[in-house]
């Protein structure tokens, strides 16, 4: 079914990690110093948060040396870069992660309880910087660490959300959201930088203009201006010689146009004007895979990539003046999905409107400037935003895309001639009802490469997303797998894990992923399987312990943890898993002796507020699991939790602990998957479809260290054809029937029958759009397969360690060198220390 690839080596230019730059003593005085000095207070009054803080002070210090280093070097090297445009960073907490890469985790850990205070309590004092929704948004979080620590020029570029991703509380099992306040006591790493703030225009008109030449002029008379202030992250590489920078903008009323309103005496009024200017960087939208095609998101997108731009033409100016020729040579724009796409149309005002250059010749620098991934193929993933909505906020950048429109319709006359139906299929502007712009057909016509972010998921969008573009442009579309950084994803949060690899192959594998295959050799090997067991085994009962915190729930530690961690969405099949849980409860009270290895289902996810049956999957899932878990006849064997408020942190307790890994999207809906990488990595088994990188994970895993189910991309799409009915599954399949009709009486939601009907209804009469039913049989063998191979502890220890040596490929240095080479063409900038 797969086959065995040689996981291509990403060859890092990163040093090891050297001897840290403080000793116990030093960090010890310095963390005391800034307790007095930074937060005026002592070590007799200060709670754990202050010994954060101080902590993270101290840290910094050495954080910005290294920045002021690097910037100097790529400042004297005149470094090509890469400026890395996404509209969300999911950080996570930086103090671990930093100690970690500057190699004074142990050196701070001795300094802290010298002084009489847990390390451990200090990490957990740091909110989450969730300033994205999931896997896009922590893929870009990765990206920046790798390139760091490749020691490549770069810069993130993003929005200064005031509320990242919103906090989510369970109440009667169901998903209430309350807002996320990540800044509210200060946040120690982000510093202002006032001298950099930019000004970006919106709504007004365009006025045309003829210049001496007989050139037409467009003039922009913009109706208000915004101010951005840029914030700037420190993003240290693993050794700490390259820092990079992190760039969010804040929104800030510009003041302008408000001074009329204020010298009438309308001081409250003139007020308004700044909290519409502040309302642009209030709150991340908390979708994913929706477009909500709401006018402030457009905004966001739009204030984020000119204050961007603007960074970044300052910064050229700065070295090659009113000269464009060099430009393309110094700067790649990576678009990360379509979200930062209006940078292109902004970039080709810049240089046409700004610096009088002509069409052609800026049009040349724009397509050479950016490139584009794609992260999904679901229709309503794909933005559009109506041609009136772009018309009123950026009037000159819609003539811009219909310019850039009219001039790719001509190409494509050119390759097919009078052929309308593909004109209408690539056109930038779909002629519906309402005139809509795609963000997509405007990314790859403005883009010199273009990627997916698996094998598969980058051969269909060659295949279904994008043909005609793979036609007309046969260079332009690429595949970069994704990737994650060993450094947060094993050595940070498994210090067990990452010690007992230390002791087998040394220490530099989190700079050299795939030397874990060196521990193949010791799969078979009777200590070492029980060595790396035992690190499960405690990283399971340190898990318990979370879950015994934050639900009262007291799980069995020798049950297989059997993890679901992700964003909640009918295609990554949660009630896939669930109806699979109903029928293992169903099997065990109709054979009290039903043979099954105690199991805990662990479940994490977070529903976008609007969605509702996402929320109805959720509450469905707390409600079974109050049941199953508050029934004595099942409940030694059978256990389910759901962690409220799944984030990065979470996640970094969650992945250490697991025994399965439930990758279980509809074949050819998930694109990659990055939370397939991490447990894996951390000596999960997979179970999963053939979808996304799942496939690449089972190459280098091999056929017997994964558990593989299910419909096949092609499978799916016969299915389809065909004419997919769930009723023939319902009516022919008497689990399936038992246990949808189940979710209609009250027996888990007492007094309250159909209180989970939602579910049962979207299977049936809602037409399964994600085929749960057809897979579910394919998916319980499977799950019957996991259950005899855990009982065999040779053959589970050996699957599990086989998982931890194999996953070399998915380190996103490895993914970033991939861009280096088929996209950026960067050269890395060795820091002088
Ligand atoms: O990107 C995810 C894919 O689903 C996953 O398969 C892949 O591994 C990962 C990294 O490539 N996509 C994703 O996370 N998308 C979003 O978070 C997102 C957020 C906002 C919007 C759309 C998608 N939006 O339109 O607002």
């Amino acid at each position: 079914k797969t086959k065995k690839s040689k996981a291509s080596q990403a060859a890092s230019t990163a040093a090891a990690p050297e001897t840290p730059k403080l000793d116990k003593g030093e960090l010890k005085a310095a963390i005391v110093r800034h307790l007095h000095c930074t937060l005026g207070t002592d070590e007799n009054k200060a709670n754990n948060h202050a010994w954060w803080k101080a902590t993270c002070a101290a840290i910094q210090e050495l954080v910005l040396e290294g920045l002021r280093k690097t910037q100097k070097s790529h400042y004297f090297n005149d470094t090509r870069a890469v400026h890395y445009f996404s509209a969300e960073f999911l950080m996570g907490r930086l103090l671990s992660n930093n100690m970690h890469n500057l190699n004074l985790f142990e050196t701070a850990n001795d300094a802290l309880t010298e002084l009489g205070i847990s390390l451990t309590d200090v990490l957990e004092e740091e909110p989450d910087m969730a300033l994205g929704n999931g896997g896009l948004g922590r893929l870009a979080a990765c990206f920046i660490d790798s390139l760091a620590t490749m020691e490549m020029p770069a810069i993130g570029y993003g929005i200064h959300y005031e509320h990242g991703l919103f906090r989510q509380e369970i109440k009667n099992g169901a998903q209430i959201e309350r807002p996320d306040s990540w800044r509210d006591y200060g946040n120690p790493w982000e510093i202002c930088r006032p001298e950099s703030i930019q000004e970006v225009s919106l709504y007004g008109y365009v006025e045309t203009k003829y210049g001496d030449n007989g050139r037409i002029q467009k003039e922009w008379h913009p109706g208000s201006i915004v101010k951005g202030v840029p914030w700037d992250i420190p993003v240290v590489g693993y050794g700490g010689k390259t820092v990079n920078v992190l760039r969010l903008w804040q929104s800030q009323s510009s003041g302008y146009f408000n001074w009329d309103v204020f010298n009438a005496g309308g001081y409250v009024d003139a007020q308004v004007e700044n909290v519409q200017a502040e309302t642009i960087s209030k709150v991340l939208y908390p979708n994913d895979e929706t477009e909500a095609g709401k006018e402030l998101r457009l905004i966001q997108q739009y204030f984020f990539c000119a204050c961007s731009l603007k960074d970044i033409i300052r910064r050229y100016k700065r070295a090659h003046g009113d000269d464009w020729s060099r430009f393309t040579d110094q700067v790649v724009i990576q678009l990360n999905d379509t979200h930062p796409a209006i940078a292109i149309p902004e970039l080709m005002r810049i240089l046409v409107d700004r610096a009088e250059l002509d069409w052609d010749k800026a049009w040349q620098i724009c397509t050479k400037t950016f490139a584009y991934t794609n992260h999904t193929l679901l229709p309503e993933a794909l933005e559009k935003w109506p041609a009136r909505m772009l018309e009123k906020i950026l009037p000159r950048h819609l003539e811009i895309i219909y310019e850039i429109n009219h001039r790719f319709m001509a190409e494509v006359e050119k390759k097919w001639p009078g052929d309308n139906a593909i004109k209408s299929k690539l056109s930038i502007i779909e002629e519906s009802s309402e005139k809509m712009v795609r963000m997509g057909n405007l990314s790859v016509i403005g883009s010199f490469r273009v990627n997916g972010v698996a094998e598969i998921h980058s051969m269909l969008v060659k295949k279904n997303l994008f043909p005609e573009f793979d036609q007309l442009w046969p260079e332009k579309l690429t595949n970069v797998t994704n990737g994650i950084t060993p450094r947060r994803w094993l050595k940070a949060c498994n210090p067990a894990l990452s010690a007992l690899i230390d002791k087998k192959i040394g220490d530099q594998w989190p700079l050299n992923l795939s030397q874990l295959t060196e521990l193949a050799v010791y799969a078979d090997n009777k200590t070492f399987q029980k060595q790396f067991m035992k690190v499960k085994q405690d990283n399971k009962v340190a898990l318990a312990q979370t879950i015994k915190e934050l639900t009262g729930l007291t799980v069995n530690t020798d049950a297989i943890f059997d993890i679901q961690i992700k964003r909640l969405h009918e295609y990554k099949r949660q009630h896939l898993n669930l109806l699979h849980i109903l029928a293992l409860y169903r099997r065990l009270l109709e054979n009290p002796s039903y043979d099954m290895h105690p199991r805990v289902f662990i479940f994490g996810a977070k529903a976008a507020p609007g969605y509702t049956l996402a929320k109805d999957i959720i509450f469905a899932i707390n409600k079974v699991a109050e049941k199953i878990n508050n029934d004595p006849r099942v409940n030694t064997k059978l256990q389910v939790v759901f962690l409220p408020n799944y984030r990065v942190s979470l996640a970094e307790k969650m992945i250490p602990a697991a025994d399965v890994s439930e990758q279980i999207s509809t074949a050819g809906k998930e694109a990659s998957g990055t939370g397939n990488m991490k447990l894996a990595l951390n000596g999960a088994v997979t179970v999963g479809t053939l979808d996304g990188a799942n496939i690449e994970i089972a190459e280098e895993v091999g056929d017997d260290n994964i558990f593989i189910f299910g419909l096949t991309v092609d499978e799916v799409a016969e299915l389809k054809r065909k004419g997919y009915s769930p009723d023939d599954y319902y009516y022919k399949n008497a689990e399936i029937k038992a246990i949808l009709d189940w979710l209609e009486t009250d027996y888990f939601t007492p007094g309250k029958p159909g209180a989970l009907a939602s579910v049962k209804h979207s299977l049936l009469s809602g037409g399964d759009p994600y085929l749960c039913l057809a897979d579910f049989d394919s998916y319980s063998a499977a799950q019957e397969q996991v259950d005899a191979a855990y009982r065999d502890k040779t053959r589970w220890a050996k699957m599990a360690i086989m998982n931890t040596a194999m996953m070399g490929k998915f380190t996103s240095d490895r993914s970033i060198k991939d861009y280096v080479d088929r996209v950026w063409n960067l050269t890395a900038c060795i820091v002088e220390n």
